[in-house]
């Protein structure tokens, strides 16, 4: 057996006052085939195939407040699984993520397996290709007041952040009782109005409609809005589970983008000690699931995450893997024009950026906040200052007086 093609590697970050290596042992034992030292020889010779290793043990400094740390790189036989991520997680993190103080922080795919995700359908290229926007980060609304309206205000807001020239309109995540506009009448009506702007000024949108209800519904429910004409899809992955993400992308009666939210995510990677690293969850496993687009904290806004992890979050949806397309990072929360320069110098022009309060609460309102961003996103791409753009971009001066530029 290689250790590259044929085991499912994970690193874990381990605090505390342990044997590391016995530790190791343990995990790789435990995880696998249960038992070792007792086993007799003609068993021992049955398990070797699914028998987990120690593949290092990197003992670090002790963090600031003098507790041992240290990675532990474990390899897990790809045999013991299926090619889906709930059996993975279950194999390297199932049982051990509540053994103390153990983090996830990373897993390495062998290609055999990598191969039987399809990954993101439309990716980077593919979503520009429908948008025929080529050469700049795409800007992404957001609705923000939707629950408990009416179709008919829906519509007009739709059509108010669309005069704004953005590329994609998204549900809000908390958009999921949908009484006053059911969603078969929101696609409808919302991609009249995407038809109507594309034959009066060729400008091309996509509207992102938020997939709610029960999870054994949700794949149909996904098939039968492509079917209706939807153009995109939003979906809450880490409530429903990264499974229903991968069938959803898989199915081939599902041929629009898919946009993942990080709702809940927080939950599993905020922890220095616990869960999952930000990057694995919300870069590698959502790639991996089939996300074309995903959404999470940016390092300026509201709800912000360091710059690193950010940058590495894009780096795992972008980096080549021979496999699979490469997906759109989409730092969001708190977003308005000032921080665009900022966010085009670190996430470079294959990014969204994605806007709510920062569109919706333009002083001249919504068309205006959406003209604001693109003005915005322009004067970053030909290297012009914000202030120099807005001299002659009145929206882009009203947003910055508001809220300043980073
Ligand atoms: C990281 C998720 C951001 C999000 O879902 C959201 O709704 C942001 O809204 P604003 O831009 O902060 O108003």
């Amino acid at each position: 057996m290689t250790v590259d093609q044929d085991y499912v590697i994970a690193t874990y970050l381990v605090h505390g006052n342990l044997k590391f290596h016995k530790k190791a042992e343990e995990i790789a034992v435990g995880l696998t085939v249960g038992t070792w030292t007792d086993l007799p020889a003609t068993k021992k010779e049955q398990m070797i195939p699914h028998l987990g290793k120690v593949i290092e043990v990197k003992v670090l400094n002790p963090d600031s407040n003098g507790i041992p740390k240290a990675l532990l790189i474990i390899g897990y036989p790809v045999v013991n699984m299926n090619p889906d991520i709930p059996s993975i997680l279950t194999t390297v993190f199932g049982k051990l993520s509540m053994d103390g103080q153990i983090k996830l922080i990373d897993l390495h795919l062998p290609d055999s397996l990598l191969s039987q995700f399809p990954g993101p359908r439309f990716g980077i290229d593919g979503i520009r290709r429908l948008l025929g926007v080529h050469d700049r980060p795409l800007l992404m609304s957001i609705f923000k007041q939707c629950i408990g309206l009416p179709l008919h205000e829906l519509e007009r807001e739709y059509q108010n952040q669309i005069n704004g020239q953005v590329d994609l309109v998204k549900d809000d995540e908390i958009f999921l009782r949908d009484d006053y506009a059911p969603v078969l009448k929101r696609i409808e009506a919302f991609e009249k109005c995407n038809k109507r702007q594309e034959e009066k000024n060729g400008k091309k949108v996509l509207y992102a409609v938020n997939l709610t209800g029960p999870v054994t519904l949700l794949v149909e429910q996904a098939k039968q809005l492509s079917k209706a004409g939807a153009s995109c899809l939003l979906l809450n992955v880490a409530p429903y589970g990264f499974d229903v993400l991968h069938r959803i992308s898989a199915d081939p009666d599902v041929n629009i983008p898919i946009i993942a939210h990080p709702a809940f995510t927080g939950a599993f990677y905020q922890s220095p000690y616990y869960g999952l690293s930000a990057q694995l969850l919300l870069g590698k496993l959502m790639r991996l699931s089939g996300a074309d687009i995903v959404l999470y904290p940016s390092p300026y806004g509201s709800v912000a995450m360091p710059k690193d992890v950010a940058l590495d979050i894009a780096k795992q949806l972008q980096c080549p893997n021979h496999i699979h397309r490469p997906a759109f990072p989409t730092p969001s929360a708190g977003i308005h024009p000032g921080l665009v320069p900022a966010l085009y110098r670190d996430f470079g022009e294959n990014t969204i950026i994605n806007a709510g309060g920062g569109i919706h609460g333009h002083p001249q309102g919504t068309s205006a906040g959406g003209k604001a961003f693109i003005d915005a996103i322009q004067a970053a791409v030909s290297g012009l200052s914000l202030e120099k753009a807005a001299e002659n971009a009145p929206e882009l001066r009203s947003a910055i007086q508001k809220w300043g530029a980073l």
